[in-house]
């Protein structure tokens, strides 16, 4: 049996990945941070098949602890400070975790057991000022925000350490994916959300930022797949995982209240509050290379995947009121 460790199991990419391994009969390892409340809603329905460690990417010792105590076959390193404006507000903090954390947990890997297989959960938002349309594995980065900028650097010390050491290492450049675990303040969840407050009667407007942007969008439950399928070649290789289509905010309002059988229009309020100092361009992903060699296809599409979150939202909504 194979043993994994995933960092950011709390997290949503953590919980879908902890599921489809245990489907594949790994022993799952998640590593949490020390917190003073429970952070473990998405993984509450799961917790009994898994264990727990406490670590932190900011801190060496506790990642060496981890990585000699189950000497894993394999490392999902999915943690990381990831909502994007936060970077602007606490930048030192996303380079410290989201950046040199990922030092921190290659160094206890290339220390303590170099044969565990790693996976750095990279980021389109490292292509951000894009220099082509479609983005794949060759295309080069212009980070811009201080996370895209965090992520680039971790995915170079993922490619350093592969090329140093003969680690089998690799970096998933994923787009966008959602699902009803997402967080609330992503703009799917935002608005999933949003939808269902106000179709309750629990709100009356909801305040975004620009309507305009657009996104390759897909479904966390089928992106962990990827991730999974990378570490199992002969060879470490990097992969742009993605859909292939775009879709603006406002085609995701529109969507997502007429499946309500409201209009965005009437309660839609655009907010500068919630526009970005810097954003990127047409990021639309090339998923070629991952259909072919990983022989990996998105299932769920973008209609479906907005009709789950808003369903989903109105769902549990509709339990706490009642
Ligand atoms: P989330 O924000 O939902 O989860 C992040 C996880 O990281 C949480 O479990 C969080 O713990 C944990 N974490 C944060 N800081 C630390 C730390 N210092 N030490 C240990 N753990 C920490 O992210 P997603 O699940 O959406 O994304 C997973 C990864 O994939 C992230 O690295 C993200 O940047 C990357 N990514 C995500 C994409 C997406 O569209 N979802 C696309 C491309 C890349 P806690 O619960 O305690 O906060
Ligand atoms: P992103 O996701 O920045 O792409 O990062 P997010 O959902 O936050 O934004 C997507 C786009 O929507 C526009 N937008 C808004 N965004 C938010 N959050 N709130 C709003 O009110 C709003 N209005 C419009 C944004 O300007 C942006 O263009 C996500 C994260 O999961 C990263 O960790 C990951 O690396 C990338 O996806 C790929």
């Amino acid at each position: 049996m194979s043993t994994a460790i995933i960092t950011g199991i709390t997290g949503q990419d953590g919980s879908y990945l902890a599921e489809c391994l245990l489907a594949k009969g790994y022993d799952v390892v998640g590593m949490v941070r020390r917190s003073s409340t429970v952070t473990f809603q998405r993984i509450k329905h799961i917790q009994d098949d898994i264990t727990i460690i406490q670590g932190d990417l900011h801190d060496q010792s506790s990642l060496v602890d981890v990585i000699e105590r189950y000497r894993p076959d394999e490392v999902y390193n999915l943690a990381a400070q990831s909502f994007v404006p936060t970077s602007w507000n606490q930048p030192v903090l996303t380079g410290e975790v989201t950046a040199l954390g990922v030092t921190r947990l290659l160094e206890a890997i290339r220390l303590i057991n170099p044969q565990t297989r790693f996976y750095q959960a990279s980021s389109s938002e490292m292509f951000g000022k894009v220099r082509e349309v479609p983005q794949s594995e060759s295309t080069p980065f212009y980070p811009r925000s201080p996370y895209g900028v965090a992520k680039v650097y971790a995915h170079w010390i993922t490619v350093n350490y592969r090329e140093s050491y003969d680690l089998y290492a690799v970096s998933g450049i994923l787009f966008n994916h959602e699902s009803p675990r997402r967080g609330l303040e992503f703009v799917t969840r935002k608005i999933s959300y949003g939808v269902a407050r106000i179709k309750l009667g629990l709100s009356k407007e909801l305040r975004l930022g620009n309507l305009e942007s657009r996104r390759d969008w897909g479904f966390a439950g089928d992106y962990v797949e990827a991730m999974r399928l990378m570490l199992q070649r002969g060879a470490p290789e990097d992969f742009v995982i993605g859909t292939g289509v775009t879709h603006s905010v406002r085609e995701l309002c529109e969507l997502a209240f007429s499946h309500v059988g409201l209009d965005y229009n009437d309660f839609v309020v655009q907010d500068p509050n919630f526009y970005r100092p810097a954003e990127v361009d047409l990021l639309v992903s090339d998923p070629s290379k991952a259909v072919k060699d990983l022989e990996w296809q998105p299932k769920i599409g973008f209609e479906e995947l907005i009709h789950m979150m808003v369903d989903e939202d109105l769902k549990r909504l509709a339990l706490e009121i009642d």
